[in-house]
């Protein structure tokens, strides 16, 4: 059994290859879930917003729902932003953990900025549609000390990456 707990900022690729993974997973026969904290903001985590404890919270929530998968024997992705050390060493605590880093530049990401998060994220304070305490931008992002895969998501594509991780996944994976 893996859980695969992604950390990168937003615009990194969490999303795009926890799909691609899946799919090159369940090609395979391996059955595997997403648990992706933008489906499960609209949910479960409704009522919480981006200060350091909320995100806390967030994480730990998501984490609860992928460890009901784990016992339902799903390889789990949980694509998220998880800024924070102390909630990414908690999770680390479990041997079924493994941490995945989507490093990508700040300056790539504003540069693609696909949702326009960053242009908002970067408006001037007075502006009323400023995203305030954006992650990379206006809030913490704490680099990991010690990921157990890292994918530079701006400098290879999706396909090489996926790749990356499913190895990994499959050669980490304990029955
Ligand atoms: C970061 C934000 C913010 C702020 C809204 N900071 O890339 P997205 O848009 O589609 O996914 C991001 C999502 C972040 O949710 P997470 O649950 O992954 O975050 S955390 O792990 O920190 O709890 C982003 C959007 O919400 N979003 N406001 N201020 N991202």
């Amino acid at each position: 059994m893996i859980l695969i707990q992604f950390t990168g900022l937003s615009g990194s690729g969490k999303t795009t290859l926890a799909q691609n993974v899946r799919h090159l997973l369940l090609q395979n026969n391996y059955e595997a879930e997403i648990v992706d904290g933008d489906v499960y903001r609209q949910t479960i985590s409704k009522d919480l917003g981006f200060s350091k404890e909320d995100r806390c919270e967030n994480v730990r929530r998501l984490f609860n729902v992928g460890r009901s998968l784990i016992e339902e024997n799903k390889i789990v992705l949980m694509s998220v932003i998880n800024p924070y050390e102390n909630v990414r060493n908690e999770l680390r605590a479990f041997e079924f953990v493994k941490t995945v880093f989507l490093d990508c530049s700040i300056d790539n990401l504003i540069e693609r900025d696909p949702k326009g998060l960053y242009k908002r994220a970067l408006l001037p304070d007075h502006d009323q549609n400023k995203i305030r305490s954006f992650t990379g931008i206006s809030d913490v992002f704490e680099i990991p000390e010690k990921a157990d895969l890292i994918l530079k998501t701006d400098s290879e594509t999706v396909s090489v990456s996926a790749n990356k991780l499913y190895n990994f996944i499959i050669s980490n994976l304990k029955f």
